[in-house]
């Protein structure tokens, strides 16, 4: 028997910021040594929303450099990029097939972005848990590593594959598609946004304030966390639901200091904002150097990034392409000769 596998991927639909790291790629790098990972940037989710070709090619390369840079090690994961991998599409319809559509007509993600687009809502984002339910349910993943945000797409691949291909298509003991744990951090599973403590951060917040990117330089970093907004009491605590934007940057600053909650509770039970904040900026400038700074080399000469994205194609396309034939073959779809 291998390895248990793991599957996680991020869309490239803008700069990565501090909750996709905190939220999902941090949680990637530590299963690396007990897990197979197949880490795919996905781009085929990209354009469920209005995009530019150009800036789809940049984001998709750089958030596959993001990967390397943040300790993604390619001897130990397969790196790849989602849309170069058909079966990903292929499993999407089939799997498309045998979801009902009131399934996706209750997801909290698509009522939420479909308000934002009015009357250009595509079909394409309706359907965005299927083609994620996909891209797990290919790699037999036993663990997804997502954000919070996450986990109602994560229970829909979860029934899909149980209750629409196992229970009505598998024959026999093993079930013809595994069907997948989530992996949801306990702290930082969702970084709210710096400018409003009850919506999470997002690569598609039209405000630039509302998040720190990754690649910020420090000198950004240092302006979006003083402007960040506050309340106006002194003295800073965990979980108090009228105090969202203080156990957010708290949250924040647990998790990039590396110091956990309880000796950040000490630390600030009795700080101001005004003495909080450099010591927050300062924490995520310190976090986010090594990243940048393996980032730069990656991205200024693309050679060892196209080694790896081949490489971890040619290992992903080999699983992905055995359980697809599985389901076509369970579906009744004829092979090739
Ligand atoms: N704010 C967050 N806190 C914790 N985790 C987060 N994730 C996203 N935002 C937060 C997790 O990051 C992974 C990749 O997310 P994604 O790019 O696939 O899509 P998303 O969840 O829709 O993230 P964004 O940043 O909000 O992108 P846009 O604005 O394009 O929709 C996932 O594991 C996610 O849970």
């Amino acid at each position: 028997m291998g390895r248990p596998r793991v599957l996680s991927g991020v869309q490239p639909t803008g700069a990565l910021h501090i909750g996709n790291w905190i939220g999902a790629i941090s949680s990637w790098v530590p299963l690396q040594e007990s897990h197979d990972n197949f880490l795919c940037v996905v781009d085929l989710h990209a354009i469920t929303v209005p995009h530019d070709p150009k800036q789809l090619s940049e984001n998709t390369l750089s958030t596959a450099a993001i990967y390397l840079a943040c300790g993604i090690d390619p001897k130990l994961s397969s790196i790849f990029i989602q849309s170069q991998i058909k079966a990903h599409s292929e499993l999407c319809w089939l799997l498309n097939c045998v979801t009902p559509l009131n399934w996706l007509e209750r997801m909290i993600q698509f009522k939420e972005k479909a308000v934002k687009q009015a009357d250009n809502v595509s079909v394409g984002l309706l359907d965005y848990p299927v083609l994620m339910a996909a891209d797990i349910l290919l790699y037999d993943a036993d663990l997804v590593p997502v954000g919070e945000d996450q986990k109602q797409h994560l229970e829909l691949a979860r029934n899909i594959a149980q209750q629409r291909i196992n229970s009505r298509f598998g024959k026999g003991q093993k079930p013809l598609l595994k069907v997948p744990k989530g992996l949801i951090r306990k702290e930082g599973a969702r970084v709210m946004s710096l400018t409003d403590g009850q919506s999470k951060m997002s690569k598609s917040d039209p405000n630039e304030g509302s998040r720190i990117n990754l690649l910020d330089p420090p000198e950004l970093i240092n302006k979006k966390i003083k402007r960040a907004k506050t309340d106006t009491h002194i003295g800073l605590e965990f979980g108090n639901i009228d105090r969202p934007e203080a156990d957010n940057l708290l949250t924040i600053y647990s998790v990039l200091s590396g110091m956990g909650r309880d000796s950040v509770a000490k630390e600030c039970s009795e700080m101001g904002w005004g003495t909080f904040k450099p010591l927050l900026a300062e924490a995520a400038i310190e976090a986010l150097k090594p990243i940048q700074k393996r980032y730069k080399d990656l991205i200024n000469d693309k050679t060892e990034l196209s080694i790896v994205l081949e490489q971890g194609r040619a290992n992903a396309e080999v699983v992905a392409e055995k359980t697809l034939n599985r389901v076509r073959s369970a579906l009744g779809l004829i092979e090739r000769n």
